[in-house]
């Protein structure tokens, strides 16, 4: 299998993040890509190709231009403020409150544009931003032309990244930006497979209204987990888009055998869609040691998912979203890759 990397991630570099009534050092850090490229590289799984420039014009299918100008300008606008730190928010739009009226300041407008204070913006995230989004579509563009699957190694990740807000690590959507350029390149029916540990928010609200895009997600029960306000069962998509949306959350503590149950309905949904393609949204986060998270998948596992979504039978980006537990990051997600590749 084909992974897309490129070295422009590790410009998107943060210092802290806002947890547990601290700052925290970054959970989201460089060297997880490092260790996936080192075991994509060590494993064998193929070649590994640089993305291709594909400039503002996908991004912008997905993205309100305002969310996009903002992402590109905010450290500037930061440090002219006379910060030298990570830019954070730390104030929101909630219940009863304006939403319709953007501030002016960057301080307001990190907040307008966010959900959480867990995202720092840095000194290079912006071009990191772009080059992610960048692998994502240069694996899409290699499915399209008829690979079975490609790796597209995106740092940062983009699940929780909405049409206009940022947050969760993630600041623009890659695997829903992908999942798009399939649809501008001809897929009728497009399907995501969120098997993250955290619930793709910002996926599932970008295509919540759409019939052509089917989302489904296995995650931490928002009754326990962030994000905590989406992610419900319930939650079954609007409109055109009524049936196309299917969460599996699941409570703290979750093994493998349940999950691979909630895995399976998951599948069978995508199966009864009848998609085009398949884009993965690939978190390792689900495992056992993962930091932040509370399922107990084991090593051994990953190449069963692997191999189930193959089962599938579709054309496949995986996009790489999520899993902390830095060691085994690139050993768990190489081996969803393996056991895909292994179920010819
Ligand atoms: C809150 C937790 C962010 C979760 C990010 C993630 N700081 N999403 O892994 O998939
Ligand atoms: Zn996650």
């Amino acid at each position: 299998m084909l992974t897309v990397y490129s070295d422009d991630h590790r410009l998107h570099d943060g210092k802290v993040e806002f947890e547990g009534g601290k700052l925290v050092p970054c959970y989201e850090m460089p060297r997880r890509a490092d260790l996936v490229l080192a075991r994509t590289r060590e494993q064998a799984i193929g070649e590994v190709i640089e993305p291709e420039d594909f400039g503002l014009a996908p991004i912008l299918r997905v993205h309100e231009a305002g969310f996009v100008e903002f992402l590109k300008g905010a450290w500037d606008r930061w440090i002219a403020t006379g910060r030298d730190f990570d830019a954070l928010p730390f104030a929101w739009a909630v219940r009863g409150m304006r939403a319709d009226r953007i501030p002016e300041s960057i301080d307001g407008q990190l907040g307008y544009y966010s959900f959480d204070a867990g995202t720092p913006i840095t000194a290079g995230t912006w071009q990191a931003v772009a080059s992610s989004v960048n692998v994502a579509l240069t694996g899409q563009r290699r499915v399209a032309a008829g690979a079975r699957a490609v790796f597209s190694l995106c740092r940062p990740p983009g699940h929780h990244a909405a049409a206009g807000y940022y947050g969760g690590y993630c600041f623009l959507n890659n695997a829903a930006i992908a999942a798009q350029a399939f649809r501008d390149g001809g897929a009728e029916r497009v399907a995501i497979l969120d098997v993250d540990y955290h619930h793709g928010n910002g996926t599932q609200s970008i295509f919540y209204d759409r019939g052509d895009v089917f989302f489904a997600s296995l995650h931490g029960h928002p009754l326990d987990e962030y994000p905590f306000f989406l992610g419900y069962e319930d939650e079954t998509g609007q409109g055109a888009g009524e049936g196309c949306n299917a969460n599996f959350p699941l409570r703290w503590g979750t093994g493998f055998e349940l999950w691979s149950e909630a895995l399976d309905a998951a599948c069978r949904r995508i199966a009864a869609y009848g998609a085009d393609a398949l884009v993965v949204s690939l978190g390792v986060d689900t495992y056992k040691d993962d930091p932040i998270s509370r399922f107990r998948l084991e090593q051994a596992d990953y190449p069963v998912i692997g191999r189930r979504i193959a089962g599938l039978g579709l054309p496949t980006l995986f996009v790489m979203e999520g899993g902390y537990a830095v060691e085994e990051i690139g050993i768990n997600a190489v081996g969803v890759l393996s056991g895909f590749e292994a179920a010819a």
